[in-house]
């Protein structure tokens, strides 16, 4: 019996298990039913009365050192699964990240707010859910202007005489500085825009706008010109050319579309451009004195020059894309190929 004591004890002292389990195969083996101590505790009662007191006080110790050994690797083991669940080398050098990539339109967004900021304007953002009076009214669109019907616009709320409404341009932006601020004002403002329009590829419901404003003291066609030249000799290149052709608009008099030439054939004509050697991809004008003074700007001493685009259409001009479609769709296909920088 003494015997099998030791060898019980050394088994203890020589323990190493590698799981869980091996902790438990140790602790059926010993204390289990059929357990080695187990036995030892059931020969006790045969055993000679004066050996009785010290072998008892012998597995009593031994019974506590088992249980203390069976809950210190158990512990040890728990601590280790926790810290390292699927037993990898926690040394190796990590694998790269896949980070995803920026949207287009956020790039080429970003690229044109970037060239303005240069040339001195500063950025305004607005509600997307409008009134009337700054999406139509103060922007000398006729009572009666096709672009207030159902057809054209997304309204939410008729019930008043200043509908609330989905903004169809971010002009109203724009008139929300007019009205909190003084000349001289010098804004571009970034947005999303909604029109009930059938999709297509060359049309969507919802898209993306930047417009430009600068008022001030005297400030002339010419100006209009020359800053969008600026702008089109960054956004294109520096060999860049624009064309102006008169437009029309209800905000601005006199008003023009611009286009640049087209890079994709270099004037010799080709699908995208329809032959015709430039696109278009903006229009512009001198602010209607109307829309100057419904913001309780004097038009009399103040005059300026606005623009818009899409942002759609630019990105489409630089990258080539086909399908307007494609950028609400986000397959990571399509959205992978464009190198923007994430920060
Ligand atoms: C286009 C044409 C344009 C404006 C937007 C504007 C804003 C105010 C006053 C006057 Cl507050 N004008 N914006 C002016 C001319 C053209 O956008 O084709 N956009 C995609």
């Amino acid at each position: 019996m003494w015997d099998t004591i030791d060898n019980l004890k050394k088994q203890l002292d020589n323990f190493q298990p590698q799981t869980v389990a091996d902790v438990e195969a140790l602790r059926v083996g010993i204390l289990g039913k059929k357990g080695s101590l187990t036995r030892l505790f059931e020969a006790f009662k045969d055993v000679d009365p004066a050996e009785k007191k010290e072998l008892g006080k012998q597995l009593n110790l031994l019974k506590n050192k088992v249980q203390e050994t069976v809950d210190r690797h158990r512990e040890r083991l728990a601590a280790t699964a926790a810290q390292n669940i699927s037993g990898d080398d926690l040394t190796k050098p990590a694998g790269l990240i896949h980070t995803g990539s920026r949207h287009p339109i956020a790039i080429v967004q970003r690229e044109i707010l970037d060239i303005f900021r240069k040339m001195g304007f500063s950025v305004e953002e607005g509600p997307e859910i409008e009134d009337d009076w700054h999406v139509f009214s103060a922007l000398n669109f006729a009572p009666d202007h096709p672009a207030r019907d159902m057809q054209d616009t997304f309204f939410i709320n008729t019930d008043s005489d200043n509908p609330v409404l989905l903004r169809t341009h971010t002009s109203s932006v724009q008139v929300r500085t007019m009205e909190k601020q003084k000349p001289p004002i010098r804004v571009v403002c970034p947005g999303r825009v909604f029109r009930n329009e059938a999709i297509s590829a060359r049309a969507h419901c919802i898209f993306h706008q930047v417009e430009g404003l600068y008022i001030d003291e005297k400030v002339s066609f010419a100006d209009l010109k020359q800053s969008i030249l600026l702008f089109v000799r960054e956004m294109f290149g520096a060999s860049a050319k624009i064309r102006l052709r008169p437009s029309y608009f209800p905000f601005t008099e006199p008003s023009a579309e611009v286009d640049v030439n087209c890079n994709i054939c270099g004037g010799a004509g080709c699908n995208i451009c329809k032959n015709t050697g430039w696109l278009e991809i903006m229009g512009a004008g001198m602010v209607d004195p109307n829309v100057l003074k419904a913001s309780g700007i004097d038009p009399e001493k103040f005059s300026g020059f606005a623009f818009g685009m899409g942002v759609e259409r630019i990105a489409m001009l630089k990258w080539q894309v086909r399908d307007l479609r494609l950028y609400f769709e986000n397959d990571v296909r399509f959205l992978e190929q464009f190198q923007g920088g994430l920060l």
